[in-house]
């Protein structure tokens, strides 16, 4: 797919070097060799053994039989796309990043969602947290920004992260359950390593189970630094803002999802992109002096704290735009490889120790999973400036680095490649005084680990936490020892006691015992979902039409959909046109059979005939009920009325009957509601 943007896109420009189109071409090995036969291996006689110098059928076969490599130790389920960020104003007082430098200018991105516990091949709308990580390809080299869709981290140190991921994981001796936390080995490990509190109000929220990658917020998670050209430092954390808001699926329904359409997420994406509706977020900062560094009633080191929107405002710095689908999903989505240790000049880490630990972890996983040292030389992972280095040799290079001279320092060739001055671009690390002893040990300052996780839950409204207590009450009912249940509990009451009773209620444990309420009344309006941006842009409308129905209605909601933004499809029994009363024709786009309400934001019941009607009512009444059980918008045509009336369907929050006043206009608004709680 060509589109506009491509042009100037210079990593597209160096992919494009990389790529080859087989089709209308001869056939070969991959000596070049043109083949003649491609179906029969070479034989001695045609019953016969088949033989060794059948180099067509040995290469063939070996190529396959390496085909796989390992999937990543988390986050192995993800999708890419590529595109680029836009800067909107300049940093220069902040950051001497190039890339943030001049406002309008544009860098290229690559940027891949995941889902973290499931493997390759799991379904994609589980209760998890979800990784947002974007390569920006910046003259000055390769920057990520490897974070999730959630703020904060389950754990303080990256010691413990193999602990984490394998209590997360599917259970040891019998490999379950896959891509899912509500086990017991996961709620074991939570109570018994209680700074996970803060993340764990977030994994069981509304958050955990995004409704798309495009209507999810990222966040850089740690505290970095921002260095600017007199070598001036602030303390920066990063947050990417969704421009269609922040907005979720029911847990009822993010599981029959699993089942209709296991790719729910990556299909919704690739859609969004292949329709020229291309996805945005703006990229914000927070931003802290370095002298304030101890201002605050938290560590600004300790990745299970959120530096609150309200005491310390997100700057709006820039927006990414994602544009265009990969070319293959191997070459570039499962061979990039990301790393927060892939800084430009102007950006810096800090001293947080989940960080400093990611910063070993990423090379030494690349190394297995892409089977050695030469995988910067992956088309998806060259920067687009050029590099030149010392480095040589090691399984698969890629570069002929011409010349004698392979070491630094050297007078054979001038001593080049040359190192660099920091005005010269060279990267120099933050002059950071550092003093301390030796220590196996955490600082007092990040052993809140309630304070927080009570802020998340006062800046929740009803319905999420009621969601919330759900989620609890799900997760934890899968646990089967009922001690753990009872420690999660009664950690959950150094939270919220109304929220640790509730769960006890649904688990059958007791009420909280020894637990100490956390006391904070603080609330932080930008965290609840309820706050965010609510558009009908590229909502999904299904309208169930059937013959004989009713022309101007369905025309004019149709019409009013698409004016809207949003996707609609024409469902029925089956495919083929339908006939409105009046002549007009209408082609059905799915089937009952091939789609389900819940791959759906919306259902439009037009009414009419069918050659199997009894069928027709009863899988209509069923798109009904479960859009009406799922809060969704709905919307009846005359000829629906007698559907949505043998349905559960009231007229209540949400619904809309054609007849009503404004109705147009009513269910665009509806639609951007999203969801319809008050049923
Ligand atoms: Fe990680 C992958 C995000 C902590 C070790 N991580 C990975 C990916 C994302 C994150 C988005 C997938 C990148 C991709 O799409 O290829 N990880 C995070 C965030 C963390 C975090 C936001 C906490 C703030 N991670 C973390 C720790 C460690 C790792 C503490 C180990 C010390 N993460 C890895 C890894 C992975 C990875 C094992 C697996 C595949 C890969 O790196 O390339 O190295």
């Amino acid at each position: 797919m060509q589109n506009e943007h491509e042009d100037q896109n210079k990593k597209h420009r160096q992919l494009e070097t990389f790529r080859t189109d087989d089709k209308n071409k001869s056939l070969t090995t991959n000596q070049g060799l043109k083949v003649s036969e491609d179906e029969h291996s070479l034989k001695a006689g045609e019953r016969g053994p088949t033989l060794m110098e059948d180099f067509h059928f040995r290469e063939k076969m070996t190529h396959f039989d390496h085909e796989r490599i390992p999937e990543r130790v988390v986050h192995a389920r993800g999708y890419a796309a590529h595109g680029e960020f836009e800067l909107y104003e300049s940093m220069s007082e902040y950051t001497k990043a190039d890339f943030l430098q001049t406002p309008g200018k544009k860098t290229p991105v690559f940027t891949r969602f995941s889902t973290v516990a499931g493997s390759k091949g799991s379904a994609e709308t589980v209760r998890d947290v979800r990784g947002f990580a974007v390569k920006f390809y910046t003259d000055e080299g390769n920057y990520d920004l490897v974070g999730n869709n959630m703020p904060v981290f389950f754990i303080q140190d990256a010691i413990k992260f193999p602990d984490l991921v394998h209590a997360v994981k599917p259970e040891p001796h019998n490999e379950m359950p896959q891509a899912a936390s509500a086990h017991d080995t996961f709620w074991d490990f939570v109570a018994n390593n209680q700074e996970s509190a803060h993340m764990i109000m977030w994994h069981m929220s509304d958050r955990a189970i995004p409704r798309s990658f495009r209507m999810m917020e990222g966040f850089g998670v740690h505290t970095f630094r921002f260095v600017n050209a007199e070598g001036k430092s602030h303390f920066v954390k990063f947050h990417w803002k969704p421009k269609l808001g922040v907005h979720s699926l029911v847990w009822d329904e993010a599981q029959k999802i699993n089942g209709k359409d296991p790719d729910f997420h990556r299909r919704d994406l690739w859609e969004a992109i292949e329709d020229g509706d291309y996805v945005e977020w703006e990229l914000g900062v927070q931003l802290i002096e370095e002298s304030q560094e101890f201002d605050f009633d938290f560590d600004i080191l300790d990745p299970t704290k959120i530096w609150p929107e309200e005491d310390i405002p997100v700057k709006i710095i820039g927006k990414m735009t994602l544009n265009r689908n990969v070319d293959n999903v191997f070459a570039e989505t499962e061979q990039v490889a990301f790393h927060p240790g892939h800084v430009v000049p102007g950006i810096d880490f800090s001293n947080d120790p989940l960080l400093q630990g990611r910063l070993f972890s990423y090379t030494d996983t690349q190394l297995i999973r892409l089977g050695g040292p030469n995988f910067h030389e992956l088309p998806i992972n060259r920067p687009v400036c050029p590099f030149h280095n010392n480095q040589r040799d090691g399984y698969s290079r890629q570069t002929i680095n011409t010349g004698q001279v392979a070491y630094h320092k050297n007078s054979m060739a001038d001593n080049t490649p040359s190192t660099s001055t920091e005005e010269e671009g060279g990267y120099v690390h933050h002059h950071e005084k550092v003093e301390g002893r030796k220590v196996a040990a955490r600082s007092d300052s990040f052993k809140d680990h309630f304070s927080q996780a009570k802020l998340f839950w006062n800046s929740m409204s009803v319905v999420e936490k009621k969601h919330i207590v759900d989620a609890f009450s799900f997760e934890v009912g899968k646990v089967k020892n009922k001690d753990v249940r009872q420690q999660v509990v009664d950690m959950f009451g150094n939270v919220d006691n109304g929220l640790a009773s509730a769960v006890a209620h649904a688990v059958g444990v007791h009420a909280p015992n020894g637990s100490e309420e956390s006391t904070v009344t603080k609330e932080s309006p930008a965290l609840s979902m309820e706050n965010k941006a609510k558009l009908p842009d590229t909502r999904k409308v299904a309208v169930l039409v059937g013959d004989k129905f009713d022309d101007e209605e369905v025309e004019t909601t149709v019409k009013t959909c698409l004016d809207a933004g949003m996707n609609v499809d024409i469902l029925s029994e089956k495919y083929g046109t339908l006939t409105g009363q009046n002549g007009l024709e209408v082609e059905v786009d799915e089937t009952f059979l091939t789609m389900h309400a819940v791959l759906y934001d919306s259902i439009v019941v037009a009414g009419g005939e069918a050659e199997n009607p009894q069928k027709f009512k009863m899988d209509t009444i069923d798109f009904l009920n479960e859009a009406y059980k799922h809060f969704k918008p709905i919307g009846i045509l005359s000829k629906g009325q007698p559907f949505a009336d043998a349905s559960i369907v009231e007229m209540t929050d949400g619904v809309l009957s054609y007849s009503d006043e404004d109705f147009t206009n009513q269910f665009v608004k509806a639609v951007a509601e999203h969801r319809h709680w008050n049923r």
